[in-house]
């Protein structure tokens, strides 16, 4: 059955990790001597980690998400001095354990995602571009704001923007143009190995306070009596691509209950059932969490009170597989922010 796909690729996950890790152990026994139980421990992880994004992309029948992954992996992993061979090594011998652990039809359903990911490992591969480009609309004003950041200056990056805003310069774009891609950009460095945790902890909490500090003008629309409720699956820490959406939401007056990272779906439901909004938008980073997007999604189906209550997704899975948004059972998805509010319009609309 369709739904069952993943099933058992999830129940074997350790299983099939430590098949790897044994077969690769006992052809190169030097392993050991090498890395040591440390280089054990990470292998391990780093297939269970495989096999996280793996049983989401056979689970969808979204094979791209997986060899979006694997770009992505290879990128770090090379950053961090590791050869490619080693990562192409790693998804056979990943491939060859499926096969011995789950059945026939799902195997042959993993290794159209293993295979497709092998072939894109094959070409040659250029670094992941910048997102704060100087031809990107607003490239230098993100690019200087976000070099600032990157130099402790928040005062200086918060100047930047309130001096373009005063300009002119209309908030959607500072939100989109500026606060988005230079987020995507410290991603991306720290993809590269260029900056460390910490500063992309510095940038993304300067980012929130600096988004803080217009909040006052994004409530000054008059409202249209419309009202959205934004949250982010339990487990995704990701709220700041939401958190553009909500505010751009309240920018054209909407109501947003915007709720935020990590939310249980429990007590959303409670306030769905006391207060039904026109509209709920979930956001997911995490490939991994998208079961419980899904999950949200059917559960809400099921509860006739609020079943009829448009849902809208979105965030980075949605981005890579354009169809994923009707896999998980919802009633539409945007790209960015600005889409959103007037996709969630027309999905209101339209009720
Ligand atoms: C900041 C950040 C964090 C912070 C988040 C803090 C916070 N308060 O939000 C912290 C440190 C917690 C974090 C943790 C992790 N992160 Co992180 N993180 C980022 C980073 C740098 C920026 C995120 C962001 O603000 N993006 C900007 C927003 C504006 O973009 P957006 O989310 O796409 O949103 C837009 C659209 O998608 C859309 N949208 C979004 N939601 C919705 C919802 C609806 C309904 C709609 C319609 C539209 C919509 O509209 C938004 C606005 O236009 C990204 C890089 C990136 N490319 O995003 C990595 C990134 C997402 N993280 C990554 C990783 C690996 C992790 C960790 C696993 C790291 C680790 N080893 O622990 C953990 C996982 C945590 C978890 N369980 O969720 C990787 C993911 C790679 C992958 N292959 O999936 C990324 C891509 C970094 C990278 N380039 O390698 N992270």
């Amino acid at each position: 059955m369709a739904e069952d796909r993943g099933n058992h690729l999830a129940a074997k996950a350790v299983a099939i990790t430590d098949d790897v890790i044994a077969t690769d152990y006992a052809q190169r026994p030097e392993l050991l001597a090498r890395f040591g139980e440390r280089g054990r421990t990470l292998y391990r992880r780093d297939n269970l980690y495989h096999l996280s994004f793996l049983t989401e992309a056979v689970r969808l029948g979204e094979p791209a998400l997986f060899v979006d992954y694997v770009a992505w992996a290879k990128s770090m992993l090379s950053a961090h001095g590791v050869p490619v061979e080693h990562l192409v090594e790693n998804l056979r011998l990943l491939r060859a354990a499926i096969c011995r652990h789950v059945p026939p039809d799902e195997a042959a359903a993993a290794a159209v995602p293993i295979d497709n990911s092998l072939q894109a490992l094959a070409l040659p591969g250029a670094e992941p571009a910048t997102y704060c480009a100087s031809a990107s609309p607003h490239g230098g004003l993100a690019l200087d704001y976000l070099t600032l950041l990157l130099k402790a200056d928040r005062k200086g990056a918060a100047g930047l923007v309130h001096r373009a805003v005063e300009e002119g310069l209309p908030l959607q774009r500072i939100y989109l143009d500026v606060f988005q891609q230079s987020q995507r950009e410290v991603g991306r460095l720290w993809q590269l190995n260029r900056i460390t945790v910490a500063q992309e902890h510095y940038c993304t909490a300067a980012t929130q306070a600096i988004m803080n500090q217009f909040f006052g003008q994004v409530l000054e629309t008059p409202r249209i009596g419309r009202r959205v409720i934004a949250f982010c699956v339990a487990g995704d820490l990701h709220e700041i691509g939401l958190r553009i959406v909500a505010d751009l939401f309240e920018l054209a007056g909407w109501e947003c209950d915007f709720l935020g990272a990590n939310m249980p779906a429990d007590s959303i439901f409670d306030m769905l059932t006391a207060a039904p909004p026109d509209l709920i938008a979930v956001s997911a980073t995490m490939t991994f969490h998208l079961e419980l997007v899904e999950k949200f999604i059917r559960t809400l189906r099921a509860r006739p009170d609020i079943a009829r209550i448009p849902v809208m997704v979105g965030g980075r899975p949605f981005l890579i597989a354009e169809n994923l948004w009707q896999r998980v059972g919802a009633d539409g998805w945007a790209a960015d922010a600005e889409t959103a509010v007037a996709r969630g319009s027309e999905l209101v609309d339209g009720r």
